[in-house]
């Protein structure tokens, strides 16, 4: 994604929809492909971005990418987030609570047709991923979330609350060897 973008918008509803989701004996993973495939169908003629929050369980990452969309709905402007304004949009479903909420990887269903700082049309989506590390989710599928969050993003980040400690890095380090 070349330069910083500029305004953009997106017609009609935009949602988020599972492209990864849990096999129904809650075993393992399943793509799927012909939501993935009508996705990208449309913009065949873009460069594609995808932005996608990782990370940790329960520490906001559905909501903060509902701050992204609202901020792109409203065309990046500087009253983005309005007076009367109570919520983020809901483009992405987000939960108070203790248990897990986003299963599998979730991506909305339209892009955000932007433009970089030399005027080339990019179509962005954001992707939302299951949280990791809780008492229900494996080793196996955390990796297989991050390993393949990290494959299919342009720009992946990592959400975590406070500081960053030395647990969080070690988490890295395991990861990738589980898949
Ligand atoms: N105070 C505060 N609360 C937040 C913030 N971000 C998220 N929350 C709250 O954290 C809770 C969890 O938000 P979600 O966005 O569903 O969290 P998540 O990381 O997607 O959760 P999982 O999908 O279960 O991994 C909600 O009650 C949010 O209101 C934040 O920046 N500040
Ligand atoms: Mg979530």
């Amino acid at each position: 994604m070349a330069g910083q973008l500029k305004l953009g918008g997106s017609k009609g509803e935009i949602k988020a929809v599972p492209i990864l989701d849990m096999q129904k004996d809650g075993q393992g993973f399943k793509p799927i492909f012909d939501v993935f495939e009508e996705i990208f169908d449309n913009v065949r003629d873009f460069p594609v971005a995808i932005i996608c929050i990782a990370g940790p369980f329960r520490k906001g990452k559905s909501f903060l990418l509902n701050l992204l969309a609202h901020y792109l709905i409203e065309n990046q402007s500087s009253t983005w987030f309005k007076k009367g304004d109570t919520q983020p949009a809901k483009v992405f479903e987000w939960k108070g609570g203790v248990e897990r909420n986003t299963v599998g990887i979730h991506i909305t269903n339209k892009p955000f047709i932007l433009e970089t700082s030399d005027k080339k049309k990019v179509a962005v989506f954001l992707m939302d991923t299951q949280g990791m590390f809780d008492t229900k989710t494996t080793t196996k599928d955390c990796s297989t979330i991050f390993a393949l969050s990290t494959l299919l993003s342009s720009v992946q980040i990592y959400n975590l609350t406070d500081q960053i400690h030395e647990n969080d890095l070690q988490q890295f380090e395991v990861l990738p060897y589980y898949h």
